[in-house]
């Protein structure tokens, strides 16, 4: 069993989860904030046997569009810290994952 964490757009979020929905994998959503830009993104976290990894990220690329966004003059905690040094534009996403080893589930 493997848990897919992926850290996808505010805006693909909601069509990604429901895509993986439809498609029988069970999904959680949790408010993200990116460590660099400071603003808000969504990590999905699935929950799903080895063989069907694939077709998770299958449905991620298709529903998770790479942006170019610009760094949020908002976004204060961020720029206080690096005030000056955040690029204009950076590229992101469409999504980023990380595939875990799950020892056990159980739902109680
Ligand atoms: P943020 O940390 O807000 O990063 C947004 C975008 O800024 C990144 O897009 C990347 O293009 C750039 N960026 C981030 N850190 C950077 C750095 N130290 N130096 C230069 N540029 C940097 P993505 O790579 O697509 O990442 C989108 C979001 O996914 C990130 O938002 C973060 O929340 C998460 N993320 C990406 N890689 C991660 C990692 N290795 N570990 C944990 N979270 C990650």
């Amino acid at each position: 069993m493997k848990l897919v964490l992926a850290i996808v757009n505010n805006d693909d979020s909601a069509v990604a989860a429901s895509a993986l929905t439809s498609a029988g994998f069970f999904v959680t959503r949790l408010s993200t904030t990116g460590g660099f830009l400071m603003v808000g993104n969504t990590t999905l976290l699935i929950g799903t046997e080895d063989e069907s990894v694939n077709e998770v990220m299958e449905i991620l690329h298709r529903h998770c569009v790479t942006r170019t966004q610009k760094s949020s003059p908002n976004a204060s905690f961020g720029q206080s810290l690096n005030h000056g040094s955040l690029p204009k534009e950076v590229k992101v996403g469409g999504a980023t994952v990380f595939v875990l080893n799950v020892e056990e589930v159980k739902k109680l």
